[in-house]
């Protein structure tokens, strides 16, 4: 998508979500990316702005890793404008945003599919990855700030080369249409939100999290950036960081990571 097209793009209401926009283009390099660079065109004006794409050609995941973005899935960013957000309720964020897309999926899903979250940023059907999270944070000059989160929702297919289980919505399941996918995402995050600014927003998040979690109790590997342990998932700490019970009973917190059940 080039630049002028980007700066040119209108975003309309969205249909029975007051307050918040949407625009749909085809093909994009990555719909983070391109939120980014919107922001620090446009600013506050973009907060509660959702982009979505039919696919990426440049699709990326945390730490630099791609994802796998071909046509038949949802790539979504939306835009929250979070200048003077107190601190514990940016730091949940991502948990906020798996515990809406896990709300969502209760609505699509059949009754007989298991839907999980896996910590920092995954959401899991029947134990496979079905949904990828990518919050980043932007700041312009006048120290307006916003995060862009990222949804990355596998509706139609699943790459089957990833290292951990990778699967999809329609799997062994009705057909499922792009946008009452949609639909219910956004629903879900705007509802999810609507209690950023009370004071119990962050214990409200971490608890109904938790709740939902695999492996709370369980033996893990986590693979941090530069090296490796295991332990037994403790819990979480009031910022939605990983506690680690190792075998010497002590606990290490861990704000960034990947994990392993065994
Ligand atoms: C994530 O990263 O899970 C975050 C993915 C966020 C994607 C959305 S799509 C809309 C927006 N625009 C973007 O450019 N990104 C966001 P991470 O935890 O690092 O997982 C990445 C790893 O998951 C890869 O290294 C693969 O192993 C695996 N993977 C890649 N594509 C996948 C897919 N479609 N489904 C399941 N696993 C995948």
């Amino acid at each position: 998508m080039t630049t002028d097209a980007l700066c040119a793009l209108t975003f309309e209401p969205l249909p029975a979500l007051a307050g918040w926009y949407g625009a749909h283009v085809e093909t994009i390099g990555s719909t983070n990316r391109e939120m980014g660079t919107l922001f620090a065109e446009r600013g506050a004006a973009l907060d509660q702005h959702w982009l979505t794409a039919g696919e990426q050609t440049e699709g990326r995941g945390r730490r630099d890793r791609k994802w796998s973005s071909p046509p038949g899935n949802l790539y979504a960013s939306m835009c929250l404008d979070v200048s003077g957000m107190r601190t514990e309720a940016l730091g949940i964020l991502p948990l906020a945003t798996g515990l809406a897309i896990h709300k969502a999926l209760e609505t699509l899903l059949p009754y007989s599919k298991s839907i999980a979250l896996k910590w920092p940023n995954d959401v899991l059907i029947d134990g496979a990855k079905c949904c990828g999270i990518l919050l980043e944070r932007h700041v312009i000059k006048d120290a307006t700030a916003a995060i862009i989160i990222g949804i990355g929702l596998n509706v139609k297919s699943h790459p089957d080369d990833t290292p951990y289980p990778a699967t999809h919505l329609d799997a062994g399941g009705p057909k499922i249409a792009l946008n009452t996918a949609f639909a219910a995402l956004s629903s879900a995050m705007a509802e999810t939100l609507s209690g950023i600014d009370r004071p119990d927003f962050a214990a409200m998040i971490r608890d109904a999290w938790r709740a939902r979690a695999k492996g709370v109790g369980d033996a893990i590997t986590v693979n941090l950036a530069n090296g490796q342990l295991r332990g037994i998932f403790h819990d979480l700490d009031a910022g939605g960081r990983l506690v680690l019970r190792l075998d010497d009973n002590t606990t290490r917190t861990i704000s960034a990571g990947d994990i392993f059940f065994a």
